[in-house]
């Protein structure tokens, strides 16, 4: 019978290379787990526990909360604030910092999490996912904005939760990309995909061609390479989840962008935030081989100065994230 490993197991037979499987570490990952577990549960049985719609209200960014949008968030409030590892949090959804009240017990990490990303897709039983980056503070007393507000490049791990036809769990330290998948029947992710490789390139593009005509001239430069490369032809897919564009990005190769566009002048930084979406894909996308830009800058490189703030994401194997940065330079 294969031997099946457990995400703990894998990361506790790595602890002697990596330092950070300290027992706090593990303790915030086992956290994760289990509230993407009680949101995987959710989303299977979506249409019978009268969670599909909207909750009526608009959220930070401006938009519709879902009603799962609204429950993966508090199963993640309330399990990580209790977890004892945390001096902060920050989600998608809330527009400030969450705090992690003292009688729980503070930790030196920050997690920053989209709860339920894609949401725009439940009620269709398209796939979504729950991303999350974990960085690490100086002083857990003292974590003010400024310093919680840290490049991509200093994130200590980073990954996301995929509830598609199998639900998975894609993470990276910073030793490498891996992916498990959940057995229902075990209740645990197992080692499925062990340290995954992007391939250097790829024959798929994926961007939001219904905005083309509010991109710039760079922009539609850039998009039509993917159209009338001569060296090989590219399909066009397109989710409106990033969690499963991005999980096909890093499987099969090629390139997803979702470039600024102005359609709306509050939104002139395209519409992905650098914090929830850009910066803990591109630590996944380094990690795994490939790129991550915005157009000019690499995406870990930008220094955040607001919790929502949004960037352009062009991200996957580095031969076609190369194309578009030769665009973008010129
Ligand atoms: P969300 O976090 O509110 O779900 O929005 C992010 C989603 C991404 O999953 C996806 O890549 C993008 O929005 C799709 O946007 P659009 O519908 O504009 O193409
Ligand atoms: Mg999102």
């Amino acid at each position: 019978m294969m031997r099946q490993v457990t995400v703990i197991e894998h990361l506790l037979l790595h602890q002697k290379e990596n330092p950070l499987a300290t027992g706090n570490f593990t303790r915030l990952l086992n956290e994760l787990i289990l509230a993407a577990k009680i949101i995987s549960r959710a989303v299977n049985k979506a249409g019978l526990m009268n969670v599909l719609g909207e909750t009526g209200e608009i959220n930070v960014q401006g938009e519709q909360v879902q009603k799962l949008d609204e429950l993966a968030n508090r199963v993640l409030i309330h399990r990580l604030q209790r977890a004892g590892v945390l001096c902060a949090m920050a989600s998608e959804e809330n527009a400030d910092l969450i705090d992690v009240p003292d009688q729980y017990g503070k930790g030196k990490y920050f997690l920053v999490f989209d709860p339920l990303d894609g949401s725009s897709n439940i009620d269709a039983n398209v796939s979504i996912g729950t991303i999350f980056s974990i960085y690490r503070v100086k002083d857990p007393e003292r974590a003010t904005l400024s310093e919680l507000l840290q490049k991509g490049e200093e994130q200590v791990a980073a990954g996301y939760f995929l509830y598609g036809s199998s639900t998975m769990l894609v993470y990276t330290t910073g030793d490498g990309v891996h992916g498990f998948t959940l057995d229902p029947s075990v209740g645990e992710f197992l080692l499925s995909h062990p340290n995954i490789k992007i391939p250097k390139s790829g024959k798929i593009y994926s961007v939001n061609e219904g905005y083309s005509a509010f991109w710039d001239e760079q922009t539609r430069k850039t998009i039509e390479i993917f159209k009338t490369a001569s060296e090989k032809t590219y399909s066009l897919r397109y989710i409106g989840s990033l969690v499963a564009d991005f999980h096909r990005t890093l499987l099969y190769g090629g390139i997803f962008m979702y470039p600024k566009d102005s359609r709306d002048p509050k939104k002139t930084h395209g519409k992905l935030r650098l914090l929830y979406e850009a910066n803990p894909m591109a630590f996944i996308v380094e990690q795994a081989g490939g790129m991550a830009i915005d157009g000019s800058r690499r995406i870990l490189s930008i220094q955040p100065e607001d919790l929502h703030q949004r960037v352009p994401l062009f991200i996957g194997s580095s031969k076609e994230v190369q194309k578009v940065a030769e665009i973008y330079q010129n």
